[in-house]
């Protein structure tokens, strides 16, 4: 029932690469919106995760993380978090493990700009002890900005997160909710479908692959049985392409399995998912390219 307590607002996840952020969107709505991997500059675009309770509703951003830009796709990126930091609630996600570095500062001096409230939260709990050292980190952040309030969590475990739930909606402010109950994300299928292929090329390749990697779908054919998806997972250089197909294709074979399921399990429906790997040299320096993968500025996902 929507009583007149009823609050809504957005709140904006933003931290440096691989703090946890799409883990804690993830998290917080108990469905998986955003993909995860070990590696930092996983999340490319900014995107929306919607927690709907009785008596409220809150429109999550995942933001990609601050980082320095250099290439033309990381400076899309950066424009994409720039323009998603001013909410209603901001959430500085930090990694409580990691060691403060420069880039830490430009992540504070974006935040410093918002007229928002921010809670600084701290992730990665799970991994330090004695809880001591968790003081340490807030004693830390508290010389460096005037916090709205800190919220130790692991998005892991989910230790935290419903202190977190409190302190956001607490501060939201009154309104009716903005999207019906069941809207969970802006993301369509077609780009959830892209993003979980190049979550599993992600998690299976090192170094400079992982940056390297773009995918597109060509073809996301819905028949009652089955949806039909072509992609192709375009890379950088020759090299490249030899990596993400493996030995004999072992490779593309394994991230197709594994890509399969998951867009099985968000469709609700059995997939065929075919798989091809492109040469597209220097596509992050390429405009064309950049808007042809982002799905806010084409269909063409
Ligand atoms: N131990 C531990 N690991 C975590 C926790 N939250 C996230 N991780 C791990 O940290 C890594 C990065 O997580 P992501 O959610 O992709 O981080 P992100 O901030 O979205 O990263 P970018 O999109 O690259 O900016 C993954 O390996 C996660 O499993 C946590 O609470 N505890
Ligand atoms: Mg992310």
């Amino acid at each position: 029932m929507r009583t007149k307590k009823h609050v809504s607002g957005f709140v904006s996840i933003l931290g440096r690469p691989n703090a946890g952020k799409s883990t804690l969107l993830n998290a917080l709505l108990g469905t998986k919106v955003a993909i995860v991997a070990p590696r930092p500059q996983t999340t490319r675009n900014a995107i929306q995760g919607v927690l709907t309770l009785p008596a409220a509703q809150v429109v999550f951003v995942d933001t990609p993380g601050i980082h320095k830009s250099t290439t033309k796709l990381n400076k899309r990126m950066m424009d994409s978090v720039r323009a998603s930091a001013a909410a209603d609630v901001v959430l500085f996600l930090v990694d409580a493990t990691a060691r403060p570095s420069d880039e830490d500062a430009d992540a504070l001096d974006l935040v410093k700009k918002l007229d928002a409230p921010v809670i600084a939260v701290l992730n990665k709990v799970d991994k330090i002890s004695p809880k001591q050292k968790v003081l340490e980190v807030i004693t830390r952040y508290q010389e460096l900005h005037d916090f709205a309030t800190f919220v130790p969590i692991s998005a892991l475990t989910g230790d935290g997160l419903d202190t977190l739930k409190q302190e956001i909606i607490s501060r939201l402010p009154l309104g009716p909710a903005m999207y019906p109950k069941d809207y969970l994300t802006d993301q369509p299928e077609r780009f959830l479908a892209a993003e979980m292929i190049r979550e599993q090329v992600l998690k299976l390749t090192r170094e400079e692959v992982p940056h390297a990697v773009a995918v597109m779908i060509e073809k996301f054919e819905d028949t009652p049985k089955l949806v039909r998806i072509s992609a192709t997972i375009y890379v950088e250089r020759q090299g490249q392409k030899t990596i993400v197909i493996g030995a004999g294709g072992s490779m593309l074979k394994r991230v197709g399995t594994e890509a399969r399921k998951q867009i099985e399990e968000m469709l609700g429906k059995k997939v065929f998912l075919e798989t091809f790997v492109k040469v597209q040299p220097n596509w992050r320096e390429d405009p064309e390219f950049l808007q042809a993968t982002d799905w806010r500025t084409t269909s063409g996902v």
